[in-house]
């Protein structure tokens, strides 16, 4: 939106060959396994699939911080929250921050830029950044029927079906000169409000009714450590924790588990649905009904989550913790300028939220910024991945999620999960996940890993420093 840079910056773009569009579908609480592609057996996510068929799966996909707001200033920024120092709720970014983020240099770089739905940082998005000619983005959590934004009210829309109204519409400003004078390549963040649960209503799942008739005749099968046992041999301190309760009001009968767990799909489905449209919006994005205006052959798609999300597992609900339900994600990127050769991958490197700025920006052939913490993933996307990948990662939660949350900080590596609770003891966690993958028995105290259990409280240390 900054109009003399981007005359400037849009020219030197066209002067290379055609910057790729970037369409970057980011969802709300939506764990790894909730997608047809990820193998979930009642879930209905048909153009999820279609873009995990013709992109990149990254099978080893994680948080850094498993709450909202913490990830969403990472995946804007590409930093740590021990380096962005997101770690409220109602906690604004500065504007000098922001211009290390992947919008701002995009912004800058050119590109027509678009935002839809839950900011989720603080109360300035709209006041801010200007970084955006299409800005639809609302503060707070926004209402699943009720949400009006940039001045228009839902009326009546689910909100899904109303950020899929928007995309559409940019997606269309995008090809109109009258919006797009310099048809600069265009960069849209879609961030859904499904499936995170409407804080405080006594329905937290609230689909699309369009969608009822959805899983009915299903039976949603219970997780492995969706048990008393499990959640009596867990953790003291979850037993009467926040996850505990949300459990209680949202899980704690057979009743309640199914009809909300059919709830939940229905909202992932619903965005599915949308993700149609925005597909079928790339193939004519003048909505004539002729696609000699496609743009769907230059426009990457990155599909992602800000954390996962747990369903029942060791009778807990909620994120927040270093457990595989919360901190995994679905990540698919989509080049369709690739051959078939690099189409329909699975790949296993460990991959972050904090990657998807650079990724973003790599393909925009824009600089990362040195403050970026995360790597870029189109070399692993092209087939090339590099040689020195991550193999660990830090993890912390600051505590943000009110009474009953467990500050926690740890590493996952590829074959540990380790977590300690610096507000509560001595209190730790440590499972071996090749052996035991959905951390069923806590190694923590047992004498047979007390060097392995050095070993990663000492990374732990040293990756919280080297992630400042
Ligand atoms: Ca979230
Ligand atoms: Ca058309």
């Amino acid at each position: 939106m900054k109009t003399f840079l981007s005359i400037f910056f849009a020219s030197s773009l066209a002067a290379q060959a055609d910057p790729p569009n970037v369409v970057f579908l980011f969802l709300d609480d939506m764990r790894w396994d909730a997608a047809g592609f990820t193998g979930n057996s009642v879930i209905t996510t048909p153009n999820m699939d279609t873009l995990a068929e013709q992109g990149t799966v990254f099978e080893s996909a994680y948080t850094t911080t498993a709450i909202c707001m913490v990830s969403r200033a990472s995946v804007f920024m590409g930093q740590h929250m021990q380096r962005h120092g997101i770690t409220g709720f109602n906690q604004n970014l500065s504007a000098s921050k922001w211009a290390n983020s992947y919008p701002d240099r995009l912004d800058d770089a050119g590109y027509y830029m678009g935002f839809i739905g839950k900011h989720g940082l603080g109360n300035n998005f709209t006041g801010l950044y200007s970084t955006y000619d299409f800005n639809k983005g609302y503060n707070s959590q926004g209402s699943y029927f009720n949400q009006t934004i940039d001045g228009e009210s839902a009326n009546g829309r689910h909100i899904s079906k109303f950020m899929g109204d928007l995309a559409v519409e940019f997606i269309g400003d995008a090809v109109d000169p009258a919006k797009n004078s310099t048809s600069a390549p265009f960069c849209l963040q879609v961030s859904w409000k499904a499936p995170h649960v409407q804080d405080g209503a006594s329905d937290p799942f609230q689909n699309d009714p369009a969608y009822d008739s959805l899983y009915v005749a299903d039976t949603i099968p219970h997780a492995k450590t969706d048990t008393l046992a499990q959640f009596e041999g867990n953790l003291s301190i979850f037993q009467s924790g926040e996850g505990t309760s949300r459990w209680i009001s949202r899980f704690g009968t057979e009743q309640k588990f199914q009809d909300n767990v059919k709830k939940h799909h229905r909202l992932i489905h619903g965005v599915d649905v949308q993700i149609g449209r925005i597909l079928a919006a790339l193939e004519d994005p003048n909505n004539d009904g002729h696609t000699s205006d496609s743009v769907a052959d230059n426009t990457i798609i990155i599909l992602s989550s800000d954390h996962g999300f747990f369903l029942g597992e060791r009778h807990q609900a909620g994120k927040w913790y270093i457990q595989e339900e919360s901190i995994r994600l679905p990540m698919v990127v989509m080049d369709p300028r690739l051959p078939a050769t690099q189409k329909g991958k699975r790949v296993s490197q460990m991959v972050l939220n904090i990657d998807i700025p650079a990724t973003i920006l790599d393909y925009a052939g824009a600089a990362i910024p040195s403050v970026m913490q995360g790597r870029s993933l189109k070399s692993i996307v092209d087939g090339s991945p590099p040689s020195d990948w991550r193999t660990a990662f830090f993890h912390d939660h600051p505590q943000a999620g009110g009474g009953g949350v467990y500050r926690n900080e740890g590493v996952r590596t590829e074959s540990f999960s380790y977590t300690r609770y610096p507000n509560n003891g001595n209190v730790k966690q440590l499972y071996d996940v090749t052996v035991d993958p959905y951390q069923r028995t806590n190694l923590a105290s047992d004498l047979r890993y007390a060097s392995k259990l050095s070993e990663l409280d000492a990374l732990t240390t040293q990756l919280k420093t080297e992630a400042q």
